[in-house]
């Protein structure tokens, strides 16, 4: 059985080329609720309503694990989709790994965090990297510019580099010796936050460790795909020929979107 991933749109295909490339094997079923993005500006009820909604289509497509690919969903409706899929498949968020490793490789040091407006107010990574007790001093900054920016194609101009140098500027992020990527959008640009920062700051990016979970998680339980592979698919909310154009950014080439509505 397939490996559903979901996201608010597009973006979430980063984590998704990220586990394509630790599990080749695995059939993948992608949603993203484009009828819906962007999420990070959304209310928690509203974000939760959705993920319950597409939690249900990939059950339906028999999905063994549900991957929450996007960051604003993380935060929002982890808990309430797990407990809602209770037994019927497994739940992964993009938030743990990382938490997970902060606890294992940034005890006593400063920890920063980039994302949406609805992920950084939500405090969930600050609530569950303080619990992990281990000295971390945690600041964050919401820079809601930057998603909306690489979507366009703006990750490495000299526009882009302005308005991700003004936000690293940030008093919120002084001193810190790692960025966590807190959105699906900010592996692209990765480079250029590397290239400000140079050796000082660790740049920590969610969809390497999510993958890497999902392959030790699928391998601890004997649930890796043995036999045919499946194709895999590409579900969308709504469709618009500009979605077609921006999978290519994210995913590394262009895929057959399928229209598949929330709600009729
Ligand atoms: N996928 C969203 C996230 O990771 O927070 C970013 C897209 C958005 O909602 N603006």
């Amino acid at each position: 059985s397939p490996i559903g991933i979901f996201d608010s749109g597009i973006g979430g295909l980063t984590v998704a080329r990220a586990v394509k490339k630790v599990l080749p094997e695995e059939q993948l079923v992608y949603f993203g609720d484009t009828a819906h993005l962007p999420y990070g500006d959304k209310s928690t009820a509203a974000i939760q309503a959705y993920a319950v909604k597409i939690a249900d289509v990939l059950l339906k497509a028999n999905c063994k694990l549900i991957l929450i690919a996007c960051n604003s969903a993380s935060t929002a409706a982890y808990e309430l989709v797990k407990a809602y899929v209770a037994s019927r498949a497994t739940v992964f968020d993009v938030i743990e790994p990382v938490v997970q490793y902060v606890g294992q490789h940034l005890a006593g040091k400063r920890v920063g965090l980039i994302g949406t407006k609805q992920t950084v107010n939500s405090g969930v990574y600050r609530h569950k990297i303080e619990g992990l007790d281990k000295g971390v001093s945690f600041s964050a900054l919401a820079t809601p510019l930057l998603a909306p920016m690489i979507e366009e194609g703006f990750h490495s101009n000299r526009i882009s580099k302005e308005i991700i140098k003004s936000y690293l500027d940030d008093e919120e992020l002084k001193g810190i010796d790692a960025l966590i990527l807190g959105c699906t959008h900010y592996p692209l640009i990765k480079p250029q936050i590397d290239e400000l920062y140079g050796e000082k700051v660790a740049v920590i990016d969610s969809s390497e460790m999510i993958a890497e979970a999902t392959r030790a998680y699928l391998k601890g339980k004997g649930l890796l795909n043995q036999g045919a592979k499946g194709k895999d698919r590409f579900l969308v909310s709504d469709y618009t020929a500009s979605f077609e154009s921006t999978t290519k950014l994210f995913f590394g080439r262009e895929v057959n979107l399928e229209k598949y509505p929330l709600w009729e």
